[in-house]
């Protein structure tokens, strides 16, 4: 007899519930909070966190490319351009270039991608090959680990500046770009998830792609501690 499935709340509140498994509680992410990384290892973190970033636009295209919905490719598509940039929006990688090069990385390093560990290879590369080889609606949901990046970003943007203040502030910008993309992204990314994963077996599936895309975050940070303490 198959069980019931949980009703729409009690689905939401099950992902919800996923948060203690969110990268910002690593230790890596937590020293980070502190103040305690050294400059070495915070510029560790930004490089290979780079390629999570630099992934992200292929990720999102492939997610379109599966997608026969318009309405959906209609939003969608904006990641994309959020990331990329349009007309004089420079976009989030080159932020998040500006902001390797206000931790004293220079765009070559970086762009290089020769920082980048094995293990965020690995990690990385799995969530653009999920997007790229099952339903998109499953790639739309493995994106909702951003219901929690919000308080990620203001973390970093409170304490940055006094824990890290070699860091130039302008470097800062892209985690500010996030507090209301992320916000505007994953409601949409919700509510597909919350329609489309309607049977209970569905629905606890849906748990289990979130747990993917989190030990990705989360194998990330690893990679990066464990090469970098
Ligand atoms: O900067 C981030 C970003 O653009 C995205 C897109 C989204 C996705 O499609 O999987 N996830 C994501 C995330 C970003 N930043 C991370 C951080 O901690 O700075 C959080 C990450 C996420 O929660 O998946």
């Amino acid at each position: 007899m198959a069980e019931e499935p949980w009703s729409r709340t009690e689905f939401e509140r099950r992902l919800r519930a996923k948060e203690i498994s969110y990268h910002t509680h690593h230790p890596f992410h937590l020293m980070m909070n502190e103040g305690k990384l050294t400059a070495r290892q915070i510029r560790g973190w930004v490089a290979n966190r780079f390629y999570y970033q630099f992934n992200i636009p292929m990720k999102d295209a492939a997610i379109l490319s599966n997608c026969p919905d318009r309405e959906v490719r209609r939003l969608w598509i904006q990641r994309i351009l959020d990331q990329d940039g349009h007309d004089d929006e420079a976009g989030g990688l080159e932020a998040w270039i500006r902001l390797g090069e206000a931790c004293g990385i220079d765009r070559a390093e970086l762009t290089s991608l020769k920082m980048v560990l094995p293990a965020v290879r690995f990690a990385v590369d799995a969530y653009v090959n999920f997007a790229r080889t099952r339903p998109w609606q499953e790639a739309v949901c493995s994106s909702l680990t951003e219901l929690f990046a919000p308080e990620a970003h203001k973390d970093r943007l409170a304490t940055w500046p006094q824990h890290y203040p070699w860091i130039k502030p302008e470097g800062l910008k892209y985690f500010r770009s996030r507090l209301t993309q992320a916000r505007r992204d994953v409601e949409h990314a919700l509510r597909i998830t919350l329609d489309y994963f309607t049977t209970r077996e569905m629905q606890e599936r849906a748990l289990h792609i979130l747990q993917f895309k989190l030990d990705v975050l989360w194998a990330l940070l690893d990679a990066v501690h464990a090469a970098y303490s």
